[in-house]
C-alpha cells in the first residue's frame, strides 16, 4: 500500500508552536530561559515542575488528575502537589536521608508515586522508577547495581517481590509503603506524611547534579543505569512544547508507566514543567476504558504507543461509535515502529494523524518527531527536533564513521550536546564510552534519511527486543532461564508479532538427564515468569540439542532469528557449533 504525505493546512501550521524560522535560530541556552532556575541559583526539576507554578497563577490548576482502577478519582492542584512534595521531603529529612541518596520507586500508577518522585527531587535525591510488573529478580538486580537507599512501594509488592531478598541489599535502610499498615521493617506513608514537617523550597542542586537514574537493557551484561541530570528539564520543557504541543492548562494524557522512561520524561516532568493538567490512569489497557477516558476527560493531547494503537484498530470502527473527541488536537506515538496504517487510522477516527516520535532512555527526551506543523509521511519518524543534529552513519573498520547518503541505511547517530543526554552509565565508564565514536552518539538503531531529511526506522543494530514498547535485554532473560536446573544454555530473540511488535522467544539446550516435554516447557516458562515478571518472560520455549555459537562462545542470536524467519543467514564465518533441533522425547 502506498501512503501519501498527509499535508497540514496553513491553519495547522500557524497554530503549531514552532515556526521553521524559530527552528533555525534555536539554541539550548535560549531555551533555558523558558525556565526559572532556583531563587538562590542552581536548578531543580521539582522547582520547575511544581513550585514555580504553585507560586503563581497556576496554583489552583489541576496538575494531576488520578483515575483509580475501580472508578475512584483524585485531583491534585499545583498547590497541592507543592505541599505534598514538601511534606514528603520532610519525611526523608526526618529519617536522615541526605541529598544524593538514591530513592527507588516500585508501585503502580498511584498518586503517591508521583508525589514521592517529585518530593525526592526536591530533597536533592536521585530517583529511579522501576516497573511494578517486573519480577523479583530484575528488581533486586537493579537495586543492587544502584545501591538503593530508599524504596517507596506498596505492601503487596514488598511482600511478593522484595521481602525475600531485602537483606541482600545492605544500603537499603528505608522502605516506605503507601498503605496504612506497613509490613515489618517498613514505614507507613500515611503515618509518616502526617508526622512530617514540610520542607520549604528545593535542595540547591546544580544543573549537572544527577536527578534520575533510569535502567535500560543491554545485549550483554547487567542492565545499565542511565544517568540524567537536573538540566534535562530544559529538554523536557522544549520537546513537550514543540513535539507534543503542551501549553499551560492543556489536558494531556500519557499512557506510559513511569517504570519506563516515557512515563517519567513525558508522564511526569514534561507536562508539569509546561503547566499542563495531566491524567494518570491506574489501570492497564482496555479498549472501552481508554476511549471513555479520551472522550470523557476531554483529552486534548494524547501520547501513546503503537501496541495500544494496534489494539484499538483491531477493536474495529464500532468501538469508537457513539463517542466523539472534539477536544483532541494532537496525538503522538513513541516506543516502537508505528505502522503507516496506524497513522492513517488516527486521521480517520480522530481527525488527525498520529505523530510519531523517536528517542531512547539515553537521550532522555524526544530527538526526532513529526511536529504539529510538519507534513506527515506515514511510516517516518519525522525530523530532528530543534537543537538536535541527527545523522545516519556507517562504522568503518578503523573506527571512524562514514556519513550515509540519502536513502542508504546505516546507524542512527546524534551529535551530543542537548541537556537531557545521558551523563553516563552508572559505574560503567567503558560501556558508556563505547556508545560514542567520531564525535557522535551511536543509538544502536538502523535508519534511513530521505532526501527531505525525514528519518525512517529500519531495525535494531543489536539484539535488543522491543515488546509492547518495552526494551528487553536477551541476556537478562537468558540468565534467568539458565537458573532452571534443567537448562544448560539459552538464547533469546524477538519474533515479529502483530500487536506487541515483537514477542520474546527462547531456545534452550538441556542438561544431561533431562529431555524435552510439554511439562518441562511449562515449568521453565513458569520459572522465567516468576523470576522476571510477565512483561519480560518468554512467550514460548523451543528445545534444542545445541545452540549456534561463535568460536569465542557467543550465542549467535541473529542466526537463530534468521532461521526462524527464513531470512538470509548473513555472515556465518565465525560459527563454530551448529544449532540442532532437539530429538523428540522418547515415546
Ligand atoms: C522512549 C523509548 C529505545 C528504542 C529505540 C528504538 C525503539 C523508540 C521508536 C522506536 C521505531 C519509533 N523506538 N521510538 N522505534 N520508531 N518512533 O522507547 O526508550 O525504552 O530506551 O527504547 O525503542 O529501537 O532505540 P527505550
Amino acid at each position: 500500500m502506498d501512503f501519501e504525505t498527509i499535508r497540514k493546512t496553513d491553519e495547522e501550521r500557524q497554530a503549531a508552536q514552532l515556526s521553521e524560522a524559530a527552528r533555525e535560530s534555536f539554541t539550548w541556552e535560549q531555551a533555558g530561559e523558558m525556565l526559572d532556575g532556583l531563587p538562590e541559583g542552581g536548578l531543580n526539576i521539582a522547582h520547575e515542575a511544581v513550585d514555580r507554578h504553585a507560586a503563581g497563577a497556576a496554583r489552583d490548576r489541576v496538575a494531576l488528575r488520578w483515575l483509580g482502577r475501580d472508578g475512584a478519582r483524585r485531583d491534585l492542584t499545583y498547590g497541592d502537589l507543592a505541599q505534598e512534595t514538601a511534606r514528603f521531603a520532610g519525611v526523608l529529612r526526618r529519617h536522615g536521608v541526605a541529598p544524593g541518596a538514591r530513592l527507588y520507586l516500585l508501585a503502580g500508577r498511584v498518586p503517591e508515586l508521583y508525589v514521592a518522585a517529585l518530593g525526592a527531587l526536591k530533597a536533592g535525591l536521585t530517583v529511579t522508577p522501576l516497573f511494578a510488573a517486573f519480577g523479583p529478580e530484575p528488581i533486586r538486580m537493579r537495586m543492587e547495581i544502584g545501591e538503593a537507599d530508599v524504596l517507596v512501594t506498596t505492601a503487596a509488592l514488598y511482600r511478593r517481590k522484595v521481602a525475600d531478598w531485602r537483606a541482600e541489599i545492605p544500603s537499603l535502610k528505608t522502605v516506605i509503603v503507601v498503605d496504612d499498615d506497613a509490613p515489618e521493617g517498613c514505614l507507613s506513608w500515611t503515618a509518616e506524611m502526617a508526622a512530617a514537617e514540610p520542607v520549604e523550597g528545593c535542595a540547591l542542586t546544580d544543573p549537572e547534579d544527577v536527578a534520575l537514574i533510569h535502567f535500560t537493557s543491554g545485549t550483554t551484561g547487567r542492565p545499565k543505569g542511565v544517568l540524567h541530570v537536573h538540566q534535562a528539564v530544559v529538554a523536557h520543557a522544549v520537546t513537550g512544547r514543540y513535539a507534543l504541543e503542551l501549553v499551560p492548562g492543556v489536558t494531556y494524557w500519557c499512557t506510559a508507566d513511569p517504570g519506563w522512561v516515557t512515563g517519567t520524561s513525558y508522564g511526569l516532568i514534561s507536562p508539569l514543567v509546561n503547566g499542563a493538567t495531566m491524567i494518570v490512569d491506574e489501570a492497564e489497557f482496555d479498549t472501552e476504558r481508554w476511549l471513555d477516558i479520551l472522550a470523557g476527560e476531554k483529552i486534548e493531547v494524547w501520547y501513546t504507543a503503537p501496541t495500544a494503537i494496534r489494539r484499538l484498530m483491531r477493536a474495529g470502527p464500532e468501538a469508537v461509535e457513539g463517542r466523539s473527541f472534539p477536544q483532541l488536537r494532537h496525538i503522538a506515538s513513541v516506543g516502537e515502529p508505528l505502522n503507516p496504517e496506524g497513522v492513517v487510522w488516527g486521521q480517520k477516527v480522530f481527525g488527525m494523524p498520529f505523530h510519531d516520535t523517536w528517542w531512547q532512555t539515553e537521550t532522555g527526551a524526544i530527538m526526532i518527531a513529526n511536529t504539529a506543523a510538519m507534513d506527515i509521511r506515514p511510516g517516518s519518524m519525522g525530523r530532528p527536533m530543534p537543537g538536535i543534529e541527527a545523522g545516519v552513519v556507517d562504522r568503518q573498520d578503523d573506527g571512524s564513521l562514514r556519513p550515509c547518503a540519502a536513502g542508504e541505511p546505516g546507524e542512527l547517530a546524534l551529535r551530543p550536546g542537548w541537556p537531557s543526554m545521558m551523563r553516563g552509565y552508572l559505574g560503567e565508564e567503558a560501556r558508556y564510552r563505547k556508545a560514542f565514536a567520531d564525535g557522535w552518539y551511536l543509538s544502536g538503531d538502523l535508519a534511513i534519511r530521505d532526501a527531505d531529511g525525514y528519518f525512517w526506522f529500519v531495525g535494531r543494530a543489536d539484539d535488543l527486543i522491543k515488546s509492547a514498547g518495552h526494551l528487553i535485554g536477551p541476556f537478562e532473560v537468558e540468565s534467568a532461564l539458565i537458573e532452571h536446573p534443567a537448562v544448560a544454555e539459552a538464547a533469546v530473540i524477538g519474533l515479529p508479532d502483530e500487536t506487541a511488535g515483537e514477542i520474546v522467544q527462547a531456545y534452550v539446550a538441556l542438561n544431561p538427564g533431562h529431555s524435552p516435554s510439554a511439562e518441562l516447557e511449562r515449568d521453565i516458562r513458569g520459572h522465567a515468569r516468576k523470576r522476571l515478571g510477565p512483561a519480560v518472560a518468554p512467550r514460548e520455549i523451543v528445545f534444542r540439542d545445541s545452540l549456534p555459537k561463535t568460536r569465542s562462545g557467543k550465542i549467535m542470536r541473529r542466526l537463530l532469528k534468521a532461521r526462524e524467519l527464513g531470512l538470509p543467514e548473513g555472515d556465518t564465518s565465525t560459527l563454530e557449533t551448529e544449532d540442532t533441533p532437539a530429538r523428540s522425547p522418547a515415546p
